[in-house]
């Protein structure tokens, strides 16, 4: 029988999603799902790393997989569930930590980022993070992971833990691949191209959120730095004009060439103004999908979704507790 390869990714519930999200990872998510058997979580406990309100959290789970499913991704065809349904993530995770070196999270840069370099004050979890990262996508014995080049990392961790896992214990875990798009991978921030796209950023005109209305998003993007020079092509060592032009590439779906001849002897304001446009129109039909689940939906999807994660983590969770000696 042909069995399909596996893909793991997931998304936390916090902030506000954007477009580097959708374009370095959803859209790809929803691109794989017909050649592989995908498995779309909600990270709720990577979410409580960082304080969050209990109530606003739980809001915004759900109004993830509303986001999930009005992007495009088919309960039909890929799993959508809560990490905190299927309890195996936070026990692999244990397990996993008891494998990882110190030292080896302390190399990772995203600590460091989030942890604002103060290690004394910052959480234990968000320290662990990338061990429960492994976690997730080693219980699927995932194949392919689609993320945005920020996780390139975190996942490289997680084949280290894994291959170390397999060496100890015997043949245990299969050992995933990054799956990063070759353009959209790191969207930047509008308002300071050395920086990527980020919920978090305290800058508002930073990040075009999915669910920006027409004119805060026209408004972002006239404010969005640009660089020195007038020309308007791909070319990494103009980063800001640059991201403005990989983000028109992908809303519009043209190709590279196809987008420098539609701006050759224009200026800024026709890019920004197109690229406006070109943001709105892609955005409108999506917000109109996302108020279409109501609560009841959506419940049945995560539930059936929970299940059919339960059962393969389950067994991949029980083959550890084997080779381990603890059942
Ligand atoms: N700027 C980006 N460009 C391309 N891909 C990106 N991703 C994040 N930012 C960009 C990818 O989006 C997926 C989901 O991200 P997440 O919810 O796990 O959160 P994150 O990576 O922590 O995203 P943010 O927006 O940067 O949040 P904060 O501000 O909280 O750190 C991942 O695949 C990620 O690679």
């Amino acid at each position: 029988m042909y069995m399909r390869k596996r893909i793991f990714s997931g998304a936390q519930p916090t902030g506000q999603l954007h477009i580097g999200n959708y374009l370095g990872a959803i859209k790809n998510w929803v691109e794989l799902q017909d050649d592989y058997e995908c498995f779309y979580c909600i990270v709720n406990m990577h979410a409580i790393t960082l304080p969050q309100d209990p109530k606003t959290l739980r809001q915004k789970t759900l109004d993830l997989a509303r986001i999930y499913l009005a992007a495009g991704v088919d309960p039909e065809r890929s799993t959508i569930f809560i990490q905190s349904d299927v309890s195996a993530h936070a026990e692999l995770a244990w397990v996993l930590s008891c494998q990882a070196r110190m030292g080896e999270l302390e190399r990772m840069t995203q600590f460091k980022d989030k942890g604002k370099g103060n290690a004394e004050r910052a959480g234990v979890g968000l320290f662990t993070y990338p061990i429960l990262m492994a976690s997730d996508i080693l219980l699927y014995q995932t194949d392919l992971v689609p993320v945005g080049k920020d996780q390139k990392q975190h996942l490289e961790l997680t084949r280290d833990l894994a291959e170390r896992f397999n060496r100890d214990f015997g043949e245990t875990f299969v050992i995933p691949e990054p799956f990063i798009p070759k353009v959209g991978a790191s969207i930047a921030s509008l308002a300071d191209p050395a920086k990527k796209m980020s919920k978090s950023d305290e800058n508002a005109n930073g990040a075009i959120f999915l669910l920006d209305d027409a004119d805060t998003i026209a408004k972002k993007i006239k404010r969005a730095v640009t660089d020195s020079g007038t020309e308007i092509k791909f070319d990494e060592t103009r980063p800001a004009i640059n991201n403005l032009l990989t983000i028109y590439q992908l809303m519009t779906g043209k190709t590279q060439a196809e987008c420098e001849a539609n701006f050759e002897g224009k200026g800024y304001g026709a890019l920004k103004g197109e690229l406006a446009d070109a943001v709105i129109e892609f955005l409108r039909p999506f917000q109109e999908r996302v108020k279409q689940y109501d609560d009841a939906a959506l419940g049945a999807i995560l539930e059936k979704g929970a299940e059919a994660a339960r059962e393969i983590a389950s067994a991949t969770l029980d083959g550890v507790y084997k080779k381990m000696g603890i059942s």
